[in-house]
C-alpha cells in the first residue's frame, strides 16, 4: 500500500500535482474530494486540510499543502524524473519557487475571479469583477506567452512542472470559454501537453473519477 495519498478534484488546480505524481511514475493513492457536494467543508476533511482547499499531499501521516510546496516535494522526492530543472547557482533555485508562486498567487485567484466571479461579488457587479479579471490574466498571461515564444517548454527545451502548472489554467480558463485567439504559443503548449503520457494518464484518472 503506498504512502503517499493525493487528495483532489477533478479538473481542479490538484491536476498540476496529479500530472507531477504521474510524470515521477510514483507509487500513490488520489482520494477524491467532491468540492460541489461541499466535502472539503466537512469535519473530516479539516483534520487533512483546515483551508478546506485541494490539493492535500499525505506522506506517512503528515500532510502538505499548497501547491508549489507539494510540487517541490514531489521534485526532491523523485529526482530522476527531473520535474524541475537541476540548477546550482545562487539564487536559481528560488526563482522555480517563485516561477510555481506566480502560478498560484498571481494567476490562480485571477482565474478563480474570471471562472466564479459570485464567489467575489453580488450577481450585479460580476461582469465588472469577470472583465477586470480578464484584463490582468492577459497582462499576466503575455509573459507566458513571450517567455514560449522561442522555446518549447517554460524553462527552454527542458518540460518541467511549471508546464504542468501552465497547462492546468489555460484548461481552466478553456472551460470558462476563454479565448486563445491571441495566445498562439499558450494553445501550442496545451497541444503538446496533452500529447504527453503523464497528461494522458492524470486526464483518464479524472475522467474516470467524474464516472
Ligand atoms: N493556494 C492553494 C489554492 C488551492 C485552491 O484554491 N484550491 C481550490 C481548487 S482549484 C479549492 O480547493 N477550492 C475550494 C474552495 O475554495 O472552497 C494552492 O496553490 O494549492
Amino acid at each position: 500500500m503506498s504512502n503517499i495519498t493525493l487528495f483532489a478534484m477533478p479538473g481542479s488546480c490538484s491536476r498540476v500535482s496529479l500530472i507531477l505524481l504521474e510524470e515521477a511514475k510514483a507509487d500513490y493513492h488520489i482520494q477524491w474530494v467532491n468540492l460541489m457536494n461541499g466535502d472539503h467543508k466537512t469535519a473530516e476533511f479539516k483534520q487533512i486540510n483546515p483551508k478546506s482547499k485541494v490539493p492535500a499531499l499525505a506522506i506517512a501521516g503528515e500532510v502538505l499543502t499548497e501547491n508549489p510546496m507539494i510540487i517541490k516535494y514531489i521534485s526532491t522526492q523523485f529526482p530522476k524524473a527531473n520535474l524541475l530543472p537541476k540548477v546550482d547557482t545562487g539564487l536559481a533555485e528560488y526563482q522555480q519557487i517563485s516561477d510555481l508562486c506566480f502560478c498560484s498567487s498571481t494567476i490562480h485567484p485571477l482565474v478563480t475571479r474570471f471562472c466564479i466571479p459570485t464567489f467575489f461579488a453580488e450577481e450585479s457587479c460580476a461582469t465588472s469583477v469577470k472583465e477586470k479579471a480578464l484584463a490582468a490574466l492577459h497582462e499576466g498571461l503575455t509573459w507566458v506567452e513571450q517567455r514560449l515564444a522561442d522555446s518549447t517548454w517554460w524553462y527552454g527545451e527542458q518540460w518541467s512542472a511549471m508546464d504542468a502548472y501552465i497547462f492546468w489554467i489555460i484548461t481552466r480558463l478553456q472551460r470558462c470559454n476563454f479565448s486563445l485567439s491571441d495566445l498562439p504559443n499558450l494553445a501550442q503548449h496545451t497541444e503538446n501537453m496533452l500529447k504527453r503520457d503523464s497528461v494522458i494518464w492524470a486526464l483518464e484518472k479524472e475522467k474516470l473519477a467524474n464516472q
